[in-house]
């Protein structure tokens, strides 16, 4: 098997962006709607079993709040007043890649290995974070961007890693995804991919035991590393 591409998640996998970014920009949404909602740093932990910010809100009014105050024209609202916030707290530059991260992309690129993004978040969430931190334009360096409401069923739905590899033209085992989550790698996995998991604070004592290897930070995981983790030899 060759390796051909790499597959990221971005929230939690190439950037922190959930405690300090998406968080943030929820509260900041409810407090302009007049809703008085707090989603607190181990809450937020709770809440991250539900990918997607719509289906997150949804989660919580319904089993958090137990009532339907908001209907779903107005989570939908909510979720792009979120979403304004959320694009200025990336366009001021706080949210930095993962240490790493713009190695390994370099090294990819010199290697011919191709990338791609398979991610829950809104699409602009997306090229908006890669230009804030890897340049204007650093979007066309990954062949695919899957994001967001591209597929019906989220991670740990198998759909954006399906839909990713059938856009990418490209074989499951002939890729490798990066995931930061149990049901990031739940997803990944589901579609056939490879999965090395790299933790973070919020996921580290989840379960990984499907993964091919499982880190806390990228500083020891080069190409080669990432090739012989997937038995990836003939290069
Ligand atoms: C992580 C998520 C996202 C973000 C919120 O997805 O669950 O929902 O928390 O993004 P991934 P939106 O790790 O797959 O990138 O509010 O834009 O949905
Ligand atoms: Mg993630």
């Amino acid at each position: 098997m060759n390796l051909k591409c790499i597959i990221f998640d971005i929230d939690g996998t190439m950037a922190n962006t959930e405690r300090d970014g998406h968080r943030v920009a929820f509260n900041l949404a409810f407090n302009d709607k007049n809703i008085n909602w707090h989603w607190d740093k181990n809450l937020y932990g709770e809440l991250l079993k539900i990918a997607g910010g719509k289906e997150r809100i949804e989660y919580y009014q319904e089993y958090f709040i137990g009532n339907n105050t908001l209907n779903e024209r107005q989570i939908i609202e909510l979720h792009a007043t979120k979403t304004k916030h959320y694009l200025k707290l990336l366009q001021s530059g706080k949210i930095k890649l993962r240490n790493g991260i713009k190695r390994i992309v370099n090294q990819a690129q010199k290697n011919g290995i191709r990338l791609a993004i398979a991610t829950t978040t809104t699409a602009i969430n997306v090229t908006t974070l890669l230009n804030s931190t890897l340049g204007n334009g650093a979007e066309k360096v990954f062949d695919v961007i899957a994001a967001g409401d591209v597929v019906v069923n989220k991670k740990p739905a198998p759909d954006i890693y399906k839909y990713t590899l059938t856009c990418l033209g490209l074989k499951a085992e002939e890729c490798v995804a990066f995931e930061d989550s149990s049901i990031g790698l739940t997803s990944a996995v589901a579609a056939g991919i490879k999965t090395i998991v790299v933790t973070n604070l919020y996921t580290k004592r989840q379960e990984f035991s499907n993964a091919e290897a499982v880190y806390t930070n990228f500083c020891d995981i080069n190409t080669m590393t990432i090739k012989q983790l997937i038995g990836a030899y003939h290069v």
